[in-house]
């Protein structure tokens, strides 16, 4: 069975494989053939994760789901929030980590949350997912596994960053993970 997974992120598409592996094939954006970066102008990552799907049900007729995450750090007023993939404009992983870090010199509450809302329309029908996980933004970064702000969030309860993780250790605990299990919970039930 195949599922379509409305992203153009090679590290969500190869977390949620591994996610689903044995139960689905994960079929990305580039894999149905779409290059499209999809307008995510939504207020909400509910929103942003309902265009994405939107977009590939309209255009390709094709059931799918899609995920929209972000970082959401206490002292800064929860952002960088929906805003997380271009909180330093367009410029990259390295860059908003870089500019986040910045922002967080000298804050003593270093507490932040990762959330993913997860959007699935099937036959015709929306639904939603989501999944927190709660934890600290690191002074420095650490480790080189995974993406974006991976190397300076360190989930609660644990010595280590998500980029000093394997991707396993990882999916047992990240937003994307536990929305995830979700979905899968859900797809278990219609079957
Ligand atoms: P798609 O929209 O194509 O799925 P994207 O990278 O643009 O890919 P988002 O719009 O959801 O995805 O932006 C999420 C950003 O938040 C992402 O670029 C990272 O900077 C950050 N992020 C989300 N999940 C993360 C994770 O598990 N680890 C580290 N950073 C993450």
């Amino acid at each position: 069975r195949e599922l379509v997974f409305a992203t153009n992120n090679p590290y969500k598409t190869e977390e949620v494989r591994s996610l689903l592996a044995g139960r689905y094939k994960v079929l990305n954006l580039k894999d149905i053939g779409c290059t499209t970066d999809i307008p995510e102008t939504g207020t909400t990552f509910a929103e942003n994760a309902e265009l994405k799907t939107m977009y590939v049900a309209e255009h390709y007729g094709l059931d799918c789901f899609g995920d929209d995450s972000g970082l959401e750090v206490e002292a800064l007023n929860n952002e960088p929030g929906i805003y997380s993939a271009r909180y330093a404009g367009h410029r990259g992983d390295a860059e908003n980590l870089q500019l986040l870090l910045r922002n967080m010199e000298g804050k003593q509450n270093r507490k932040a949350r990762f959330r993913t809302v997860i959007s699935l329309i099937q036959h015709d029908q929306k639904y939603l997912f989501e999944g927190i996980v709660y934890g600290q933004i690191r002074k420095e970064p650490a480790g080189t596994n995974g993406f974006g702000y991976d190397p300076i969030f360190e989930p609660e309860g644990y010595g280590l960053s998500f980029a000093q993780m394997s991707l396993e250790e990882k999916n047992k605990i990240s937003h994307r993970a536990l929305a995830m299990n979700q979905l899968i919970a859900f797809l278990k039930e219609q079957a």
